[in-house]
Formats: structure tokens, sequence, C-alpha cells
């Protein structure tokens, strides 16, 4: 049996065959390499879905998810901002390793080096196809870009089959989706130009034309104004390939429902990202959902986003691949009201409470900046249970390689593979997290967070940002908002915790 496979995938690769799956190790082992969705959020907090208790309004298609599958309790993302948790989601690294692994400009080069291994280099060698439609925000090119030409390295350098992106964030120019390395619908006649230092002569900015705003900014955001949206940054032509802001979330979901309709018709697996960008500022709900939520712009883009996630569902289920497919849903970071912009995020709020009663949100090292939702979904292999074990956005690597019999190995990624698909209620033992260049460590249920200058509250998006002059420890169990640090309580237990975290952080 054995010389007969050989003889076979010898015979295959002198074909030419070697990435189809006739070949790939599905074939021979008994692993079933299901199709892989990541749903993955912008600033979505731990309480912004009903079953996590939001109020005022409902996640139905979330829900559904978390209902029929795992709902993680004790799940983080590796960063409470963007451009870290993502950087930590793809390679399987801690970010706070990576210099340049900080909230990232729309001209910055990409963050991860092309000979790295990366999660969807990883499943590419298992015989997956890969794709990501939405966010990017790792970086594109190499230092100086010229929007006008093909764009490259980015996504589709680091493992991904397809791209179909936004560079950065919406609020950063440019305003411009690119796929597989070029930017849609541009006129050549009439050239991008990006800035981020510098004005482009004459051209009006949300600070010198706030009249011809119609979303008004609060910090920063007063740049080129696209769509009535002052931006970070400034930008230049490229009026035909300029993004519809309220048509976003339909775009990428076309792209995605496209996706789905065309790839799972063929024998290979997929990993699909759809990094979605809800609830991020600016939030630009298409007018179905205006007003939707009672709760201004932000309730009204979740349900747009939920809304979406239940499209995303029917795709899947007419395509007939649902009991092949494992679902996973999570936020880069945790929630923000305020972010840049004013859109009565903070006035219409009500009862609902984003971070679900944690403490701080994004940009925090308290819990609500990085303890985010996360639910992973397999109809017919995952029976619908809560699970409290501890993981983290960054074990995905060593747990989707497992999954697939792949000896790839990142450095910082555990395989929490039978948390995940419910086959056990242990996760890792301990992680360090991280926010805006500082980090914190967690342990069973106690939470480590070391004395970090700086001020208490980002007064901008009126976050308690985690910073205090005193060494702090709290019991996340009985004390799960963090109200009381119960540092001089437990003098042993915070030398056990500071020594292993040092080890870890390699100090
Ligand atoms: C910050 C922006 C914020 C948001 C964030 C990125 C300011 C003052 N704030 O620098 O509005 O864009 O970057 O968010 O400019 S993230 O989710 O992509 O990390
Ligand atoms: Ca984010």
């Amino acid at each position: 049996m054995k010389k007969i496979n050989i003889l076979f995938i010898l015979f295959s690769l002198m074909l030419g065959w070697g990435c189809s799956i006739q070949t790939s190790k599905s074939v021979s082992d008994d692993i079933q390499k299901p199709n892989i969705v990541l749903i993955y959020l912008d600033d979505l907090g731990y309480g912004d879905i009903s079953i996590n208790g939001a109020q005022g309004f409902t996640t139905p298609n979330i829900d559904f998810l978390a209902e029929n599958g795992i709902n993680f309790t004790n799940a983080y993302a590796s960063s409470a901002t963007c451009t870290p948790s993502r950087y930590a989601l793809m390679t399987g690294q801690y970010p706070w390793k990576k210099k340049g692994a900080h909230i990232l400009s729309g001209t910055d080069p990409l963050l991860i080096d092309t000979a790295q291994i990366t999660l969807p280099k990883m499943l590419k060698k298992e015989g997956y196809q890969t794709a990501i439609i939405g966010k990017w925000h790792l970086g594109l090119g190499q230092g100086e870009k010229n929007w006008n030409e093909h764009i490259s390295p980015g996504p589709n350098e680091v493992g991904f089959d397809q791209s179909y992106i936004m560079a950065a964030t919406q609020d950063r120019v440019p305003t411009v989706y690119i796929e597989n390395g070029d930017v849609v619908g541009l006129d050549p006649n009439d050239p991008i130009e990006v800035n981020y230092k510098k004005n482009f002569d004459g051209q009006p900015t949300g600070k010198s034309n706030p009249e011809l705003t119609t979303m008004k900014w609060h910090h920063e955001h007063n740049n080129t104004i696209i769509n009535g949206i002052p931006r970070i940054g400034y930008m230049k032509g490229g009026q035909s390939a300029l993004w519809s802001d309220v048509d976003m979330a339909d775009h990428f979901l076309g792209k995605v429902k496209d996706y789905i309709k065309t790839t799972a018709t063929k024998q290979q697996p997929f990993f699909l990202a759809y990094t979605m960008q809800q609830p991020h500022v600016p939030r630009t709900p298409h007018p179905r959902f205006v007003g939707k939520s009672g709760k201004g712009p932000r309730g009204d883009v979740i349900l747009e986003a939920d809304w979406c996630i239940g499209e995303l569902m029917k795709s899947i289920q007419e395509a007939g691949i649902e009991n092949n497919t494992l679902i996973i849903l999570s936020s880069d970071n945790g929630p923000v009201l305020n972010d840049g912009y004013y859109d009565d995020a903070v006035e219409l709020l009500g009862n609902h409470d984003p971070a679900g009663g944690l403490r701080g949100g994004k940009y925090s090292l308290f819990e609500a900046g990085t303890h985010v939702p996360f639910i992973t979904y397999w109809k017919g292999q995952i029976t619908p249970s809560a699970s409290k074990a501890l993981v983290c956005q960054l074990d995905l690597f060593a747990s989707l390689a497992s999954l697939v019999g792949s000896e790839e190995v990142a450095p910082d990624s555990e395989n929490v593979l039978d948390a995940l698909v419910g086959k056990s209620k242990e996760g890792r033992e301990n992680l360090v997290i991280e926010a805006t260049s500082r980090t914190a460590f967690r342990k069973g249920n106690y939470v480590l967070i070391p004395p970090y200058k700086g001020g208490k509250v980002n007064k901008k998006v009126n976050i308690e940002l985690g910073n205090s002059k005193e060494i702090a420890l709290y019991d996340l169990k009985n004390d799960p908002s963090q109200s009381k640090n119960i540092a001089s309580e437990k003098p042993q237990l915070v030398e056990e915790l500071l020594k292993e975290f040092k080890t870890i952080r390699g100090e």
C-alpha cells in the first residue's frame, strides 16, 4: 500500500500535479480537511453580541453560530489594536516581538516577511485555496509606493491566492479597493497620489473646509475629505476608483458570496478570511440599516455585519458545504465609542455595554482591550456549548496546522484544537497580552499588569489604558471587571507570575 502511494505521488509530481488534491495528504491520511472560514470583525467588543449580553439590539446570526457552536468566554485577540493582532493571527508570533507591529498608516510597507511561514501559507501547503476579502492593515509594498502600478508584496505574497482588500482602515486613505495588488477601477488618466505628511496643494481638508463634511471629526481625522468624510492622510486623484462607504459591506459580501460559489465546486478545500470593517470608524451603515439599532451608526453597523454573516451562512448552506466547513468568528480588538468622529455612539449608548462588563476598551491593557468574542461553528462536528478555555487568536496557526495535518510550527502559537472543537475544556496555560506596545500576563484566573508610565485614561476616546505606578494583580474569576487590585494581598503569587512573565518576555 505504502509503495503504491509513493509511486502514485512520484507519478503525480512528474505530471506537475504537486498542488492538486490528488497528491495532498488528505487522500492518504484519514484527516478530512474542512473548509475554514475566518470571520474577523474590527473593534467588536465582547458585549457587542446579544449572546454575550448586548442591550437594545440583537445579533441573531452571530448568536446562531454561538448557540450551535462554541462560545468562548475566555478568548483573546493578541493585541488591543488592529495591526499587531492581525500580525499575530497570520504568523503565530507574539506582536510585541515584532519591530514595527503597531497601527500602520495607509502607506506603510508590508509588515510580514515574505520568507516567513504564515497561516495561509501553511494551509496552502496542505492543499488549500486561500483568500482574504476585507480589511488588510498589515502594510503593502516596500517603502515608497506607486498606487497606479501593481502593488507588491502584499497578501498574495504571504500566502493568499486571492485578495480583495482595503489597504488599511476605513478612516485612512487610500479609499480604494485593491484586488490581487491592483487598485480596482482606476483610470490611468487620473492617477492616485497618497501622502501622510503633506497635503496636495489646494485640496480641501476636514480642518480647512468643515462645511464640506457630512461626518464631523472629533480628533485627528481631519485630512482629505472623501464622500463627505474627512480621513487620516492626504489623497488626490483616483476618482473612478473611490469606494462608496455605505456600500462597502455589500461590496465585500458580494465578493465573499462569489468566492464561495466558485470555490466550493472545486475539489480543494479553501481558507477564506472575511475581514469585516465593522464597527470601526467611520461607521457608515447602508441606508437599509440606518436607525435599526436605536444606538446610532455604531449599533447599525453591528446589525449590518450580523446580517452579512447571515448571508455568508446562506451561501455556505446553498453550496452544500456546511458540514465540511469550520467557521471561526472573532474581533481584532475590543470596543471604542468615539474613535475620532461625532457619530452618537456615546450619546445613544443607553444601557448597552460594548465591553460586556470588562474594564477598559480598545487600546487598553485591561481586559476589554483584548478579551473579545470568539466562536467556533462546525455543523455535525462541534457539539454546542460554552467554553472557558483560555485561547488566543495567536493559536489559530498551530491549531489549524494540527487540524489539517501540517507539521509547520510558529513561535508562540499553541495547539488548542481540542478546545476549539469542543473535545477539551483546557486551552493554554498562560498568555501575554499586548496593548500599544505594553504587555500584561494572564495565567489561570489571574492577570498581572506591570507598572507603566503614562496617563490612566486616553481622554480622546475616554478609555482607561491600564497604566499605573503600582503593579496590579486581578483575580478574573471572582472579579472579571478588575475592580480590585489584589497585588498587595498576594506578594508571592505576584513574584511567581512576574518571574514567569519575564522569562517569556526574554528579560
Ligand atoms: C488610531 C486612530 C483611530 C483608529 C486606530 C486604528 C487617531 C487619533 N486615532 O490612530 O481612529 O483609526 O488608529 O484602529 O488617529 S485599528 O482598529 O485599526 O487598530
Ligand atoms: Ca480594530
